[in-house]
């Protein structure tokens, strides 16, 4: 199967995802979020594979999801947009997913490396949820697996005041697996889905069920809530004003309405 913007390789029983479109921090437009859906699709369907790794590159391993996609969007029309149910496949893979994360982590990015099942991070990898920066909230778990993973009070700091984390916090605080050198960062996640890979395929797959299921024991309301408030921000002019300060390379200028 030939993509746009990611690339897909096999390693022995691990299918690896790379989203590829560097020139924009990789970040997550619809191209992007329905062939990472169709990837996921295809490897999760394949009987050779037993793990999968998503991963951008060294710089990003996805800057958030396209501003420059969603400037203009409705209320409704951000709720009727068919890439909201490509955020929702992820939890419906069966194999295990680990995010190989470098360089910049941010908004959607930081909610699709959630989204895996574990993180290996490079050492210069960076984690936050800036999209209060540009008028809005997290809308695919940033606020809610987030504040599972770290506790309330950083989670504040980071959905409220733009707070990053550096790799070595993020271990500290329990939102990553471990951290590795640059160098080695994706090698280490493939070793991690080898080794899973070949491992007793039922019990891996029962085994992520119900780690899943202790996480996201209620997570499920916590998502709709979230997701209706990010909707809503899309009928304010803060959420206008904030992203097409971000295209035009300036300040926004808040007027709470
Ligand atoms: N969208 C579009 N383009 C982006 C981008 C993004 N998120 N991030 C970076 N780029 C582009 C930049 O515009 C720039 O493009 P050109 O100007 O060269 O054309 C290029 O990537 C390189 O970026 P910079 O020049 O800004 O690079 P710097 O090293 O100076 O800065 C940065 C790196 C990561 C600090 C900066 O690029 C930045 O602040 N980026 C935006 C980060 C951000 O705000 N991310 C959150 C986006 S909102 C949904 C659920 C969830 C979401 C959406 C929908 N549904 C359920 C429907 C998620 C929303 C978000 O993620």
């Amino acid at each position: 199967m030939s993509y746009k913007s990611i690339k897909t390789e096999i390693h022995d029983r691990v299918g690896l995802i790379r989203i590829d479109r560097p020139k924009a921090l990789n970040a997550l437009n619809s191209t992007v979020m329905s062939e990472l859906g169709q990837a996921l699709k295809v490897f999760d369907a394949d009987a050779q594979i037993g793990a999968i790794v998503i991963t951008g590159d060294s710089r990003a391993f996805a800057a958030g999801a396209d501003i420059k996609e969603m400037v203009d969007a409705t209320a409704a029309e951000i709720l009727q947009s068919e890439p909201i149910e490509r955020w929702d496949l992820i939890r419906e893979v069966k194999k295990p997913i680990i995010a190989a994360v470098s360089g910049w982590c941010l908004g959607g990015g930081n909610e699709l490396a959630m989204a895996c099942d574990m993180i290996i991070a490079s050492e210069t990898a960076k984690f936050g949820q800036p999209e209060i920066n540009i008028g809005v909230i997290p809308g695919a778990g940033g606020t809610q697996r987030l504040t599972r993973a770290i506790g309330k009070a950083l989670a504040m700091e980071m959905v409220l005041n733009n707070r990053h984390l550096n790799a070595e916090e993020a271990c500290r605080y329990g939102l990553v697996n471990r951290v590795v050198p640059e160098e080695i960062y994706l090698e280490e996640a493939l070793k991690l889905a080898d080794e899973i890979a070949k491992r007793a395929p039922l019990a891996v797959r029962m085994g992520k069920e119900m780690v899943n299921q202790a996480f996201e024991s209620f997570l499920a309301g916590g998502m709709a809530d979230e997701r209706r408030s990010f909707y809503f921000l899309f009928s304010t002019e803060d959420q206008k004003e904030g992203m097409r300060a971000f295209m035009e390379k300036r300040e926004a200028e808040w007027k709470g309405e």
